[in-house]
Protein backbone atom coordinates (compact mmCIF):
# COMPACT_ATOMS: atom_id res chain seq x y z
CA UNK A 1 0.00 0.00 0.00
CA UNK A 2 1.37 3.33 -0.85
CA UNK A 3 2.69 5.32 2.20
CA UNK A 4 2.09 8.98 3.32
CA UNK A 5 3.15 10.78 6.44
CA UNK A 6 5.12 7.74 8.33
CA UNK A 7 7.88 8.33 10.91
CA UNK A 8 11.01 7.28 8.16
CA UNK A 9 13.60 7.44 11.25
CA UNK A 10 12.78 5.27 13.92
CA UNK A 11 14.85 6.06 16.81
CA UNK A 12 15.33 3.23 19.57
CA UNK A 13 15.41 4.79 23.25
CA UNK A 14 18.96 5.93 23.30
CA UNK A 15 18.44 7.89 19.99
CA UNK A 16 20.18 5.42 18.25
CA UNK A 17 18.58 4.98 14.21
CA UNK A 18 17.22 1.45 14.84
CA UNK A 19 17.62 0.22 10.46
CA UNK A 20 20.71 2.07 10.57
CA UNK A 21 22.03 -0.66 13.37
CA UNK A 22 19.83 -3.56 11.90
CA UNK A 23 21.57 -2.99 8.58
CA UNK A 24 25.49 -2.75 10.06
CA UNK A 25 24.88 -5.60 12.53
CA UNK A 26 23.38 -7.95 9.82
CA UNK A 27 25.86 -6.99 7.67
CA UNK A 28 29.10 -7.20 9.89
CA UNK A 29 27.81 -10.73 10.80
CA UNK A 30 28.08 -12.21 7.09
CA UNK A 31 30.91 -13.98 5.69
CA UNK A 32 31.47 -11.37 3.45
CA UNK A 33 30.90 -8.11 5.20
CA UNK A 34 28.81 -5.79 3.73
CA UNK A 35 27.15 -2.17 4.61
CA UNK A 36 23.91 -1.20 2.60
CA UNK A 37 25.58 2.22 0.30
CA UNK A 38 22.60 4.23 1.65
CA UNK A 39 24.35 4.51 5.17
CA UNK A 40 27.10 6.66 3.46
CA UNK A 41 25.03 10.00 3.50
CA UNK A 42 25.04 11.25 7.23
CA UNK A 43 26.25 15.37 7.34
CA UNK A 44 29.69 14.69 6.78
CA UNK A 45 28.77 12.22 4.09
CA UNK A 46 27.00 14.08 1.82
CA UNK A 47 29.59 17.06 2.29
CA UNK A 48 32.00 14.78 1.20
CA UNK A 49 29.98 13.39 -1.78
CA UNK A 50 29.73 17.25 -2.60
CA UNK A 51 33.57 17.37 -2.87
CA UNK A 52 33.58 14.21 -5.00
CA UNK A 53 31.71 15.59 -7.80
CA UNK A 54 33.59 18.35 -8.18
CA UNK A 55 36.82 16.11 -8.71
CA UNK A 56 38.97 15.92 -11.90
CA UNK A 57 38.58 12.16 -11.56
CA UNK A 58 34.39 12.19 -11.10
CA UNK A 59 33.24 12.60 -14.60
CA UNK A 60 29.49 11.35 -13.84
CA UNK A 61 28.06 14.75 -12.53
CA UNK A 62 29.90 16.71 -15.21
CA UNK A 63 28.96 14.70 -18.23
CA UNK A 64 25.31 13.84 -17.31
CA UNK A 65 25.06 17.67 -16.79
CA UNK A 66 26.27 17.96 -19.78
CA UNK A 67 23.60 16.17 -21.16
CA UNK A 68 20.63 17.98 -19.62
CA UNK A 69 22.01 21.28 -20.69
CA UNK A 70 22.53 19.84 -24.49
CA UNK A 71 19.43 18.33 -25.30
CA UNK A 72 16.93 20.75 -23.36
CA UNK A 73 15.10 21.19 -26.90
CA UNK A 74 14.66 17.32 -27.32
CA UNK A 75 13.02 17.22 -23.48
CA UNK A 76 11.01 19.82 -24.46
CA UNK A 77 9.54 18.39 -27.51
CA UNK A 78 9.22 14.56 -26.15
CA UNK A 79 7.75 15.86 -23.04
CA UNK A 80 5.91 18.57 -23.52
CA UNK A 81 4.76 20.99 -21.27
CA UNK A 82 2.32 20.90 -17.73
CA UNK A 83 3.68 17.56 -16.54
CA UNK A 84 4.47 17.64 -12.92
CA UNK A 85 7.93 16.67 -12.27
CA UNK A 86 8.77 13.71 -9.80
CA UNK A 87 12.30 13.55 -8.54
CA UNK A 88 13.70 10.54 -6.79
CA UNK A 89 16.01 12.00 -4.35
CA UNK A 90 16.21 15.64 -3.14
CA UNK A 91 17.17 17.91 -6.00
CA UNK A 92 20.40 19.05 -7.28
CA UNK A 93 21.15 22.67 -7.42
CA UNK A 94 22.13 22.10 -11.39
CA UNK A 95 20.45 19.44 -12.69
CA UNK A 96 16.75 20.12 -11.64
CA UNK A 97 17.05 23.40 -12.43
CA UNK A 98 17.97 22.58 -16.28
CA UNK A 99 15.23 20.07 -16.94
CA UNK A 100 12.32 22.03 -15.20
CA UNK A 101 13.43 25.08 -17.70
CA UNK A 102 13.80 22.90 -20.53
CA UNK A 103 9.86 21.64 -20.34
CA UNK A 104 7.48 23.98 -18.63
CA UNK A 105 6.26 21.69 -16.05
CA UNK A 106 3.31 21.98 -14.14
CA UNK A 107 4.48 21.37 -10.52
CA UNK A 108 7.46 19.54 -8.91
CA UNK A 109 7.49 17.02 -6.22
CA UNK A 110 10.71 16.06 -4.92
CA UNK A 111 10.62 12.95 -2.76
CA UNK A 112 13.58 12.64 0.04
CA UNK A 113 13.62 10.60 2.97
CA UNK A 114 15.42 13.32 4.28
CA UNK A 115 13.26 15.99 5.54
CA UNK A 116 16.34 18.50 5.83
CA UNK A 117 17.74 18.65 2.22
CA UNK A 118 14.16 18.31 0.89
CA UNK A 119 13.31 21.37 2.29
CA UNK A 120 16.22 23.34 1.53
CA UNK A 121 16.14 22.21 -2.18
CA UNK A 122 12.52 23.25 -2.14
CA UNK A 123 13.26 26.29 -1.29
CA UNK A 124 16.14 26.97 -3.52
CA UNK A 125 14.02 25.91 -6.12
CA UNK A 126 10.66 27.58 -5.30
CA UNK A 127 12.42 31.20 -5.44
CA UNK A 128 14.34 30.38 -8.64
CA UNK A 129 10.99 29.12 -10.58
CA UNK A 130 8.56 31.85 -8.86
CA UNK A 131 4.70 30.15 -9.45
CA UNK A 132 5.94 27.00 -9.99
CA UNK A 133 3.80 25.07 -7.28
CA UNK A 134 6.47 22.78 -5.40
CA UNK A 135 5.40 19.70 -3.20
CA UNK A 136 7.99 18.02 -0.88
CA UNK A 137 7.24 14.94 0.21
CA UNK A 138 9.08 12.92 2.74
CA UNK A 139 9.34 8.97 1.79
CA UNK A 140 11.16 6.13 1.30
CA UNK A 141 10.38 5.97 -2.66
CA UNK A 142 12.06 2.00 -3.00
CA UNK A 143 8.17 1.62 -1.85
CA UNK A 144 4.90 2.99 -3.87
CA UNK A 145 4.51 6.49 -3.03
CA UNK A 146 0.98 8.51 -2.41
CA UNK A 147 1.51 11.60 -4.18
CA UNK A 148 -0.42 14.98 -2.91
CA UNK A 149 -3.89 15.70 -3.90
CA UNK A 150 -3.18 18.50 -5.88
CA UNK A 151 -0.85 16.68 -8.81
CA UNK A 152 -3.12 13.69 -9.01
CA UNK A 153 -4.23 15.68 -12.15
CA UNK A 154 -1.08 16.49 -13.93
CA UNK A 155 0.83 13.97 -16.44
CA UNK A 156 3.80 13.22 -14.33
CA UNK A 157 7.35 12.99 -15.45
CA UNK A 158 9.79 10.80 -12.92
CA UNK A 159 12.99 11.91 -13.01
CA UNK A 160 16.09 10.12 -11.32
CA UNK A 161 19.47 11.30 -12.30
CA UNK A 162 22.69 10.74 -10.94
CA UNK A 163 22.84 6.98 -11.92
CA UNK A 164 21.72 6.09 -8.05
CA UNK A 165 19.85 3.04 -9.75
CA UNK A 166 23.42 1.62 -10.22
CA UNK A 167 23.64 0.96 -6.41
CA UNK A 168 21.37 -1.52 -6.69
CA UNK A 169 21.86 -4.81 -7.57
CA UNK A 170 19.52 -5.47 -10.57
CA UNK A 171 16.52 -7.44 -9.05
CA UNK A 172 16.44 -4.37 -6.46
CA UNK A 173 16.93 -1.74 -9.72
CA UNK A 174 13.77 -3.46 -11.38
CA UNK A 175 11.91 -3.54 -7.93
CA UNK A 176 12.13 0.10 -8.12
CA UNK A 177 11.42 0.92 -11.28
CA UNK A 178 8.08 -0.75 -10.65
CA UNK A 179 7.54 0.96 -7.83
CA UNK A 180 8.09 4.14 -9.76
CA UNK A 181 5.75 3.24 -12.08
CA UNK A 182 3.09 2.27 -9.81
CA UNK A 183 3.96 5.82 -7.66
CA UNK A 184 3.24 8.04 -11.22
CA UNK A 185 0.61 5.76 -12.79
CA UNK A 186 -2.11 8.35 -13.49
CA UNK A 187 -5.48 7.42 -12.50
CA UNK A 188 -6.91 7.89 -15.97
CA UNK A 189 -4.31 5.51 -17.19
CA UNK A 190 -2.30 8.18 -18.84
CA UNK A 191 1.11 6.97 -19.42
CA UNK A 192 4.06 8.50 -16.98
CA UNK A 193 7.24 9.18 -18.36
CA UNK A 194 11.13 8.33 -16.54
CA UNK A 195 14.18 10.94 -17.52
CA UNK A 196 16.92 8.08 -15.63
CA UNK A 197 20.68 8.35 -15.78
CA UNK A 198 22.81 5.64 -16.09
CA UNK A 199 26.63 5.55 -15.86
CA UNK A 200 28.36 4.34 -19.07
CA UNK A 201 31.00 0.59 -18.89
CA UNK A 202 34.36 2.35 -19.96
CA UNK A 203 37.84 1.92 -19.38
CA UNK A 204 38.81 -0.15 -16.46
CA UNK A 205 41.29 2.65 -15.35
CA UNK A 206 38.98 5.60 -15.63
CA UNK A 207 36.38 3.92 -13.91
CA UNK A 208 38.69 2.82 -10.77
CA UNK A 209 40.03 6.68 -10.81
CA UNK A 210 36.70 8.05 -10.64
CA UNK A 211 36.49 6.14 -7.33
CA UNK A 212 39.74 6.72 -6.05
CA UNK A 213 40.99 9.92 -6.44
CA UNK A 214 44.16 11.43 -6.24
CA UNK A 215 43.24 13.97 -3.62
CA UNK A 216 41.75 10.65 -1.06
CA UNK A 217 38.38 12.36 -0.80
CA UNK A 218 36.30 9.22 -1.92
CA UNK A 219 38.92 7.40 0.42
CA UNK A 220 37.64 9.59 2.77
CA UNK A 221 33.83 9.04 2.09
CA UNK A 222 34.44 5.03 2.18
CA UNK A 223 36.11 5.75 5.68
CA UNK A 224 33.46 7.81 7.43
CA UNK A 225 30.95 5.40 7.07
CA UNK A 226 32.99 3.53 9.38
CA UNK A 227 33.77 6.50 11.96
CA UNK A 228 29.91 7.36 11.68
CA UNK A 229 29.34 3.50 12.92
CA UNK A 230 32.04 4.67 15.86
CA UNK A 231 29.94 7.64 16.30
CA UNK A 232 26.62 6.27 15.99
CA UNK A 233 26.81 3.00 17.41
CA UNK A 234 28.94 2.89 19.84
CA UNK A 235 31.67 1.43 18.14
CA UNK A 236 35.32 0.73 18.61
CA UNK A 237 36.00 -0.29 14.47
CA UNK A 238 40.35 0.88 14.34
CA UNK A 239 40.05 3.10 11.20
CA UNK A 240 43.05 3.65 10.97
CA UNK A 241 44.03 -0.08 10.19
CA UNK A 242 41.46 -0.15 7.01
CA UNK A 243 41.90 0.97 3.74
CA UNK A 244 39.79 2.44 0.83
CA UNK A 245 39.78 -0.18 -2.05
CA UNK A 246 37.94 0.37 -5.54
CA UNK A 247 37.80 -2.52 -7.52
CA UNK A 248 36.43 -3.13 -10.96
CA UNK A 249 34.30 -6.32 -11.03
CA UNK A 250 34.15 -7.53 -14.56
CA UNK A 251 31.63 -10.25 -14.29
CA UNK A 252 28.66 -7.96 -13.00
CA UNK A 253 29.98 -4.81 -14.62
CA UNK A 254 30.41 -3.05 -11.46
CA UNK A 255 32.80 -0.85 -9.49
CA UNK A 256 32.91 -1.69 -6.06
CA UNK A 257 34.25 -0.20 -2.59
CA UNK A 258 35.58 -2.01 -0.54
CA UNK A 259 37.15 -1.47 3.11
CA UNK A 260 40.17 -3.54 3.75
CA UNK A 261 42.06 -4.57 7.19
CA UNK A 262 45.29 -3.71 7.02
CA UNK A 263 46.29 -6.25 9.84
CA UNK A 264 44.13 -8.93 11.88
CA UNK A 265 41.74 -6.69 13.72
CA UNK A 266 38.66 -7.09 16.29
CA UNK A 267 36.19 -4.62 17.57
CA UNK A 268 32.50 -4.30 18.74
CA UNK A 269 29.56 -2.31 17.49
CA UNK A 270 26.94 -1.99 19.86
CA UNK A 271 28.27 -4.32 22.14
CA UNK A 272 28.70 -6.80 19.58
CA UNK A 273 32.37 -8.53 19.11
CA UNK A 274 33.77 -8.44 15.51
CA UNK A 275 37.22 -9.72 14.02
CA UNK A 276 38.42 -9.26 10.31
CA UNK A 277 41.45 -11.09 9.63
CA UNK A 278 44.09 -9.07 7.19
CA UNK A 279 43.21 -9.06 3.38
CA UNK A 280 39.56 -9.16 4.65
CA UNK A 281 36.89 -6.69 3.16
CA UNK A 282 33.60 -4.73 4.43
CA UNK A 283 31.96 -3.92 0.86
CA UNK A 284 30.33 -0.80 1.23
CA UNK A 285 29.20 0.12 -2.25
CA UNK A 286 28.42 -1.24 -5.58
CA UNK A 287 28.18 1.14 -8.47
CA UNK A 288 26.92 -0.86 -11.56
CA UNK A 289 27.81 0.70 -14.82
CA UNK A 290 25.56 -0.14 -18.45
CA UNK A 291 26.01 -0.26 -21.66
CA UNK A 292 22.99 1.30 -23.78
CA UNK A 293 21.69 -1.98 -24.73
CA UNK A 294 21.89 -3.41 -21.02
CA UNK A 295 20.35 0.37 -19.46
CA UNK A 296 17.23 -0.86 -22.39
CA UNK A 297 17.13 -3.98 -20.78
CA UNK A 298 16.43 -2.86 -17.37
CA UNK A 299 14.37 -0.28 -18.04
CA UNK A 300 12.13 -2.72 -19.91
CA UNK A 301 12.63 -5.52 -17.31
CA UNK A 302 11.03 -2.67 -14.95
CA UNK A 303 7.89 -2.09 -17.06
CA UNK A 304 9.01 1.07 -18.82
CA UNK A 305 9.56 1.69 -22.63
CA UNK A 306 12.69 3.35 -24.09
CA UNK A 307 11.72 6.25 -26.23
CA UNK A 308 15.03 7.73 -26.74
CA UNK A 309 18.63 7.90 -24.90
CA UNK A 310 21.20 10.36 -24.78
CA UNK A 311 25.55 10.53 -24.21
CA UNK A 312 27.51 13.39 -23.41
CA UNK A 313 30.11 14.21 -26.37
CA UNK A 314 32.24 11.41 -24.74
CA UNK A 315 30.02 9.05 -24.42
CA UNK A 316 30.48 8.05 -21.15
CA UNK A 317 27.08 8.94 -19.29
CA UNK A 318 23.71 8.19 -20.83
CA UNK A 319 20.14 9.72 -20.21
CA UNK A 320 17.08 8.04 -21.11
CA UNK A 321 13.42 9.08 -21.52
CA UNK A 322 10.92 5.87 -21.39
CA UNK A 323 7.32 5.48 -21.07
CA UNK A 324 5.48 3.14 -19.00
C1 LIG B 1 25.67 8.89 -5.94
C2 LIG B 1 25.58 6.54 -6.07
C3 LIG B 1 25.79 7.80 -8.05
O1 LIG B 1 28.01 5.48 -7.41
O2 LIG B 1 29.00 7.10 -8.44
C4 LIG B 1 30.63 8.36 -5.66
C5 LIG B 1 28.22 7.51 -5.19
N1 LIG B 1 30.45 6.58 -4.50
N2 LIG B 1 31.86 7.94 -5.35
C6 LIG B 1 28.29 6.68 -7.52
C7 LIG B 1 29.73 7.49 -5.13
C8 LIG B 1 31.75 6.88 -4.63
C9 LIG B 1 27.70 7.70 -6.56
N3 LIG B 1 26.19 7.72 -6.63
Amino acid sequence: TPTQGIALVDLDEDGVDRAFRADVLNGLRQRQKAVPARWFYDDAGSALFEEITRLEEYYPTRAETEILRNHSADFHRLIGPGRAVVEFGSGSSVKTPLLLSAIEPGAYVPLDISGDFLRASSAALARKFTGLPVHPVEADFMREVELPDAIVPLKKLGFFPGSTIGNMVPRTAVDLLRSMRATLRGSRGERPMLLIGMDLVKDQAVLEAAYDDAKGVTARFNLNLAERINRELDGTIPTGDLAHRAIWNNDFARIEMHLEAMKDIVFSVSGEKFMMDKGETIHTENSHKFTRRSANLMLLAGGWTPLQQWTDEEGRFSVTLAEA
